[in-house]
């Protein structure tokens, strides 16, 4: 039997805390968007309006819904060994299988797993081994991780500290001591701030050269390692200068600091690589991931580390103390061994890199045609519009947040899923999407704009 929509928006309301949301949405149940279905590159809401996901969930069902590959994967699993551990000596055949095949299309160097249950996880793992490292070195001093504004590394208490949101910092007592921030390459900002378009290149370079002084400032031998997205995703899809990841690079190895890309978003095709450290050409020392390895159909997370590192730790010869219950979960390994596969047999990468990835970004362009829109810009199936005031200058509206919020609602009531970030409007559609799916993905984003301009005159 199905429950009316008015019914189970109120028993939500009742008991249910939603994430990231102010509790007042438990005054007016009626405005939860209620989603009971989804197939390929649509949601269905309760009553059964078809709303195609712009957002794949959130950045993660990257295959689309409804791969019955995937769903059988993980019923055989269940069947066989629902649950066990890795811990005390024990494996099991899926994580056995899973981390070859993940090991496979990592960077060079890096064939060395740890799982987990998030992205968040991933990245508390990441921090707590960083240190472990260094201290297993002999150089325990080297301990602070420098991060970025604006980035987004997670919930818990270590991913929301590295996370450089200052409302998140804002609660709950964050962040936790030994993390430091720098700027972010954030160009389009940089321009609103110049009030004029800047050299994009040196400014790559600058915001690349700001981790060199802050390394400098706080003495080589304290800094352990720089975390940071290659494309900052949830803090608005910025897209660094080609000029900025070389150096950053650089500055690692030159210092001796330990690079950390954060894989959750970029990595598994989202750019048209395997990883994003591979479309930049980067060499990290360790990669959180987690929603691609799935495409979000169970809860898997993880940290590929590098041979170098696990060498290193291997001949201390000290037990790490460190894992969770849902570490290496089976049936979660199944579902993402069947994801994988259906990643090879689709050729999702090189769909990405040569077939929709070009399709979308050519497209996209064309938004910049929209008096709204200020830059357009796109890399694989990432996509982003700043929305402004008066784009000759750089200017954006004074409520700038609530004219996205606006649209935000328009794309929704249009039938589409777009995220709006403080004044930028975002996407990050399935990497199955077809050319056809993308037409009508630009289709409603103008439509939402125009309605957008109306609105707001
Ligand atoms: N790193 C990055 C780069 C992420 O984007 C995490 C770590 C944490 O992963 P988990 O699995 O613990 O959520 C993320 C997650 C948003 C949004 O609104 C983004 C994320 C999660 C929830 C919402 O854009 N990214």
């Amino acid at each position: 039997m199905t429950i009316d929509t008015l019914t189970l928006q109120q028993q939500d309301a009742k008991h249910h805390l939603h994430p990231f949301s102010d509790f007042q949405y438990q005054n007016k149940p009626h405005t939860t968007h209620m989603i009971s279905r989804a197939e390929g590159v649509y949601i269905f809401d309760n009553d059964g309006r078809k709303i195609l996901d712009g957002m794949s969930g959130l950045w993660c069902v990257n295959m689309g819904y409804g791969n019955q590959s995937v769903h059988k994967a993980v019923i055989e699993q269940m069947e066989k060994l629902v649950y066990y551990n890795t811990f005390f000596g024990t494996s099991h055949p899926p994580v056995v299988r899973l981390s070859e095949m993940i090991a496979d299309v990592t960077p060079e160097g890096m064939n060395q797993i740890f799982f987990t249950g998030s992205g968040s996880e991933a990245n508390d793992t990441m921090m707590r081994l960083v240190r472990h490292y260094w201290a297993s070195k002999g150089t325990p001093s080297k301990s602070i991780i420098i991060s970025r504004k604006n980035a987004y590394h997670g919930s818990t208490m270590a991913g929301a500290s590295l996370g450089g949101m200052s409302a998140m910092h804002a609660q709950g007592g964050l962040p936790i001591p030994g993390i430091v921030h720098i700027d972010q390459p954030y160009y389009y900002e940089a321009c609103v701030e110049a009030g004029e378009a800047i050299d994009r290149a040196e400014f790559g370079r600058q915001a690349a050269q700001a981790l060199e002084i802050q390394i400098d400032e706080l003495g080589e031998d304290n800094v352990a390692a720089f975390i940071a997205e290659p494309i900052q995703g949830a803090g608005g899809v910025i897209i660094p200068p080609e000029t900025y990841w070389p150096e950053i690079d650089r500055i690692c190895k030159e210092r001796n600091i330990l690079l950390v890309a954060d894989e959750v978003i970029c990595g598994f095709g989202r750019t048209g690589e395997w990883f994003g450290s591979d479309y930049y050409n980067i060499k990290p020392d360790m990669m959180p991931f987690a929603k691609g390895v799935t495409s979000g159909y169970l809860p898997l997370g993880g940290l590929v580390v590098s041979d170098e590192i696990v060498s290193v730790l291997r001949d201390a010869k000290v037990e790490l103390a460190h894992g969770y219950t849902y570490s290496a979960h089976p049936t979660c390994a199944a579902a993402a061994i069947a994801n994988i596969e259906l990643m090879h047999e689709c050729n999702i990468i090189d769909r990405v890199k040569n077939g929709v990835g070009p399709y979308l970004s050519n497209k996209w362009k064309s938004l910049e045609e929209h008096p709204l829109v200020g830059e357009a810009r796109s890399l694989g199936m990432l996509a982003a519009i700043e929305i402004v005031k008066d784009k000759d200058n750089f200017i954006r509206h004074e409520n700038s947040s609530e004219v996205a919020g606006i649209c935000r609602d328009h794309c929704f009531a249009n039938g589409l899923v777009m995220r709006a970030v403080g004044n930028k409007m975002i996407i990050a559609p399935p990497l199955v999407c077809t050319n056809s799916e993308i037409d009508e993905i630009l289709e409603k984003v103008w439509q939402s704009l125009d309605m957008t301009a109306a609105s707001i005159r």
